[in-house]
């Protein structure tokens, strides 16, 4: 009987042990909270890694006020491979820090910054390795990697005064309404939020299935060629209000959402998110690969113009 030939990837291979040291880098800085020297620190450091793996890096800062009244800066960090490309894909990242471990059961550390070794520097750290890899093996159609700002400062649970108003993914709203390139469009976006945990789930997230159904498939279609399907199981998890719900909103690109979700949690997350055991010693370098590899075979299969 003849047997079918198995998959040729196509893509670079993926570094992992590059991922997890960009991934390492971050989470050494300190938390990244909006307005600390470390997060002025890390952003320095991750627009410095963009343009030198060849992006054209642009930046946004502006200070927007918060729910609680504080003044608080938004530093979103764009890097552009062929901007003058009609055809583009959108790949993005949150790169701050959650200022209060509200999911801690330690009510004591509550108030106390969490690592983000996962939410928010693991998919941070996968894209500066696809961006490595796109200055040495070039693809055929332009890429904007984006690193949002202010995306975990939403209320925390403990707050008891709820202010109206939405106050996660301020810095992907902000870009949303104002990009860095008037009217901006991609042909498709991809969010990597919280890739890095051992047996990571990337259930096929609610709002991703609305806006952007086809890039779902394309993408849990390519996992699948590339034995992935452990981890992009055929099935969909819950609604999750994260960067890619503005740039949907906004139409600068349907988009998708390659998060770990968990169906047997109270929070719908892994058990360490929001907690202070969101540190390195969650970091799977395999997670990590099977997230950067599948991305990249996307994006390295995808024909110009
Ligand atoms: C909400 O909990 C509403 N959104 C989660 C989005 C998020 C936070 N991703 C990482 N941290
Ligand atoms: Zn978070």
């Amino acid at each position: 009987m003849a047997v079918a030939d198995p998959y040729r990837q196509v893509s670079p291979g993926f570094n992992a042990d590059s991922a997890y040291a960009f991934v390492e880098r971050q989470v050494n800085f300190g938390p990244r909270i909006p307005g600390s020297a470390a997060h002025k620190a890390c952003g320095d450091y991750l627009a410095a890694k963009l343009a030198g793996f060849g992006a054209q890096v642009t930046e946004q800062k502006v200070d927007i006020t918060h729910y609680d009244g504080k003044n608080l800066p938004i530093r979103n960090i764009i890097g552009s491979y062929h901007p003058e490309r009609e055809k583009r894909v959108l790949l993005f990242a949150h790169w701050d820090t959650r200022p209060f471990a509200d999911e801690e059961s330690d009510a004591g550390r509550q108030l106390q910054p969490i690592a983000g070794a996962d939410d928010g520097a693991s998919g941070v750290g996968v894209l500066l390795e696809i961006a490595r890899n796109l200055q040495q093996h070039p693809v055929e159609v332009g890429i904007d990697i984006i690193y949002f700002d202010l995306e975990d400062w939403g209320q925390p649970s403990f707050d008891t005064d709820w202010v109206q108003g939405d106050w996660w993914c301020l810095g992907s709203q902000y870009w949303s309404e104002q990009p860095h390139v008037e009217n901006y469009k991609a042909t498709y976006g991809i969010l990597l939020d919280m890739v890095g945990a051992a047996n990571a789930t990337f259930l096929k997230e609610g709002y991703s299935i609305q806006h952007a159904s086809n890039v779902v498939e394309k993408v849990w279609g390519t996992a699948a060629k590339l034995g992935y399907a452990n981890y992009f199981p055929p099935k969909s998890g819950g609604y999750i209000t994260d960067d890619h719900l503005p740039v949907n909103r906004h139409h600068r690109a349907p988009s998708i959402n390659i998060i770990n979700l968990k169906t047997d949690s109270q929070t719908g997350f892994a058990p360490h998110w929001h907690t202070h055991r969101d540190d390195m010693h969650n970091i799977d370098r395999h997670s990590l690969r099977v997230a950067g590899q599948t991305v990249m075979e996307v994006i390295y299969t995808e024909l110009g113009e």
